[in-house]
């Protein structure tokens, strides 16, 4: 077998990619380790930035998205008596979208697998190999369980946190990893329930952050800050939504409630590899950096990757140019340092550590950025996405 570009996952940063190379006449191959009901039905991220939507739209895939996204115009900040509405088109002019990754997941699959580049589920033991040469390979076993070799002139690494590209990438470089681990993770809900908000909610409380978000007009997704030691079996649904509804509450509203039909702890982490290439391999997305998601970037920021990385490919095998290639990394670390900022300050401004004086001054925050136009601007900016070049 032999392709341009061999792509590692088939998240929304390998989907992505391969859609983007094809329209630009560059072939691909995409390997996966799961099956596609698998892949289909993980549920992650929820709100989309504009420059995202954009890109979904321009890649042929933001049919549904157009017509099933939900646009939102800001978000609300809560903390003990206040519920304080953040306008982002007052204060920067943009919106975000909320659509589910599974949804983008779902449209990039059927684009593919309607006369795209082929799309491998289930294969096993993928190894890039030769990755300082200009002919790697990767090895793997397909879904038949026969050896395959796939000749490639470049790979991309987008097998997310757990895949096998970074070490490849980090074994052979002066590369450095940078990590944060918080001791609070988030218990995620799914219900069938109408959203009991227009706009999300990001709520500080004695007892723990919590977040109302949604899915559809009939689906609310929500999380309330625990322990990352918590069993979920120790939170039965009625616990769920009593502590949903301490947690934001606020005279004059309330909580409406429903069946619980997904939930789960998800441990919280910022994690930054760098360089994000080694020879003719390219790491995007998830396999070299992760956010806590209370800043919503981890999705946006994998688009943003894959968006510089398809130039500089079709720059390089369409024209031999190496100059876009080159800078890549540097230019994709650039964002994702300024995400990993943002979802770091996000996160400590809203969880509670248990400590006295941190509480005091996440409160002293919150009312600065609710009551100082310039304060929310900087947040609004941050959250419905900066420009896709921050490099100096
Ligand atoms: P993914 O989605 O992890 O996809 C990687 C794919 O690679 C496959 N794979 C392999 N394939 C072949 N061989 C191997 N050896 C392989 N190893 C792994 C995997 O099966 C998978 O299919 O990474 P990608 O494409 O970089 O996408 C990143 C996003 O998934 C992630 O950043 C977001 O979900 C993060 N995130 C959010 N991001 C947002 O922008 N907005 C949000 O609102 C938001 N909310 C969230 C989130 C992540 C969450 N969790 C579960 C961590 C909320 C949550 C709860
Ligand atoms: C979600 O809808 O899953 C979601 C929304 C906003 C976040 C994180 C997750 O900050």
């Amino acid at each position: 077998m032999r392709t341009q570009v061999g792509i590692i996952g088939a998240g929304p940063a390998g989907l992505l990619l391969s859609r983007l190379l094809a329209l630009r006449g560059i072939d691909t191959v995409v390997l996966e380790n799961r099956s596609r009901e698998y892949v289909e039905a993980r549920i992650r991220a929820g709100i989309l930035e504009q420059h995202t939507v954009d890109t979904l739209a321009d890649a042929g895939v933001g049919d549904r998205l157009q017509r099933e996204g939900l646009e939102h115009h800001g978000i609300y900040l809560q903390y003990p008596g206040t519920r304080h509405k953040l306008s982002f088109p007052e204060l920067c002019g943009r919106t975000v979208w909320v659509y589910g990754q599974t949804e983008v997941v779902k449209d990039l699959i059927a684009a593919q697998l309607d006369g795209g580049p082929p799309l491998l589920f289930d294969v096993s033991d993928v190894l890039p190999e030769d990755v300082d040469t200009d002919s790697p390979r990767i090895r793997f076993t397909d879904a038949d369980g026969v050896p395959q070799v796939l000749e490639c002139d470049v790979i991309a690494g987008t097998d997310g946190f757990h895949g096998v590209s970074r070490p490849v990438v980090a074994g052979g470089t002066q590369g450095k990893l940078w990590e944060r681990t918080y001791p609070y993770a988030w218990l995620g809900i799914l219900a069938d329930v109408a959203p009991s908000t227009d706009e999300l909610i990001y709520a500080w409380h004695p007892d723990g952050f919590a977040l109302h978000s949604m899915r559809s007009p009939s689906v609310s997704r929500l999380y309330l800050q625990v322990d990352p030691a918590e069993k979920i079996e120790e939170w039965s649904d009625d616990r769920i939504w009593t502590a949903l509804a301490d947690r934001f509450a606020l005279d004059g509203w309330e909580l409406h409630t429903g069946p619980i039909t997904e939930k789960s702890v998800l441990p919280m982490r910022s994690f930054v590899s760098a360089p994000m290439r080694r020879g003719r391999l390219f790491l995007a997305g998830d396999a070299a950096h992760i956010v806590p998601p209370t800043g919503a970037k981890g999705l946006n920021l994998a688009v943003a990757d894959v968006t510089l990385l398809a130039s500089a490919l079709v720059r390089l095998l369409r024209e031999k140019q190496t100059d876009l290639a080159d800078s890549y990394s540097d230019r994709a670390l650039a964002r994702v340092w300024r995400c990993t900022h943002f979802s770091w300050w996000m996160t400590s401004m809203l969880h509670r550590s248990g400590d006295d004086f941190d509480a005091e001054l996440q409160l002293s925050q919150l009312r600065r950025v609710c009551g100082s136009e310039s304060a929310a601007r900087e947040l609004a900016e941050n959250y419905t996405g900066l420009p896709l070049d921050l490099s100096p």
